[in-house]
């Protein structure tokens, strides 16, 4: 092994929904590991946002208006993309919501909207990369999931029916598309301060704690709450060569929350 296996030095890496949050901190692990960036969002003023957020960082992003559930402009992206920037060498499946409703009070469309979202963009963002990769000789996917791929909790069904099942599609386009030197694997985050996670550690209103964020802390090993960017590392090896044996894989970067019964109380 040499250390530039770890290098993403002219890789070109897309990474969806990444203006801010999980996708950004990706983004910028994988920049700072030679990566060039291209990134998604669902409106001009989030993706101006993003690059603003880019460029403060010292990256050149390249950034698109594109709803990963709309195939047509998927299709459309990929080949903008492949035109101004160059072929996709590293997909991440990031964009994402939830939607915290009791599963008996959560309409199908809610229900609908997380799996169109969280599932099948995932689905239609890989099968509009795959065939260039194909062509290249070589590809990395690496779809975003969750504790919720492994584990349920009230008030996500519809976010985990989709996580559960991205962790299945992960290990689908490995078993399909293996055999072309693509490398498809999962990263399963644990609590990550974000916008997504904010409501759960907000403060109540007689400036205590939120019930859920001590509950985490509890849960977790180290006690605490991870950051955005405790997942780039991880991100970059799987987004490397150094991981071309490692398909199929769900890499859980939680603190150790599966491992733990959880803290008595
Ligand atoms: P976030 O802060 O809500 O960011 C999600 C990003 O995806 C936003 O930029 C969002 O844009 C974008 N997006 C939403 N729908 C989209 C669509 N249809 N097309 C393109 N982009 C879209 O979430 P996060 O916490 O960074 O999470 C990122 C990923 O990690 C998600 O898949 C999430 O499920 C997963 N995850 C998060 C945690 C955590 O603790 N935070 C843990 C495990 C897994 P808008 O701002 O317009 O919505
Ligand atoms: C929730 C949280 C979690 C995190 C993440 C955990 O409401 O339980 O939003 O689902 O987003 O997915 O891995």
């Amino acid at each position: 092994m040499k250390m530039e296996d770890f290098s993403l030095k002219g890789k070109v890496a897309l990474i969806t929904g990444a203006s801010y949050g999980i996708g950004f901190a990706i983004a910028s692990g994988m920049a700072a590991c030679g990566a060039t960036i291209v990134f998604n969002d669902i409106n001009q003023d989030l993706v101006d946002k993003g690059l603003a957020n880019y460029k403060e960082a010292g990256i050149e992003a390249h950034g698109y208006v594109c709803n990963v559930t709309d195939e047509e402009a998927v299709k459309a992206l990929v080949e903008k993309v492949e035109k101004e920037v160059g072929v996709i060498d590293i997909l991440v499946n990031n964009a994402g919501i939830i939607r915290r409703i009791p599963m008996c009070e959560m309409s199908a469309a809610d229900f609908r909207l997380v799996i169109d979202i969280d599932l099948n963009g995932p689905f239609i963002m890989s099968k509009a990369v795959i065939p260039s990769m194909i062509k290249k000789g070589h590809g990395k996917i690496i779809n975003i999931c969750s504790m919720m791929s492994e584990l349920g909790r009230e008030t996500v069904s519809a976010y985990a029916a989709a996580k559960g099942g991205l962790k299945m599609l992960t290990k689908n386009i490995c078993s399909e598309y293996g055999q072309y030197n693509i490398q498809c694997n999962g990263i399963g985050p644990g609590y990550i301060e974000t916008p997504q996670t904010a409501p759960l550690r907000e403060r109540q209103p007689d400036g205590s704690r939120h019930p859920f964020d001590q509950f985490i802390c509890g849960r977790t090993p180290a006690g605490r709450w991870l950051k955005p960017d405790e997942l780039s590392g991880p991100a970059v090896f799987l987004a490397s060569d150094a991981s071309n044996a490692v398909n199929g894989h769900i890499l859980y970067v939680d603190g150790g929350i599966l491992a733990y019964i959880g803290k008595q109380p």
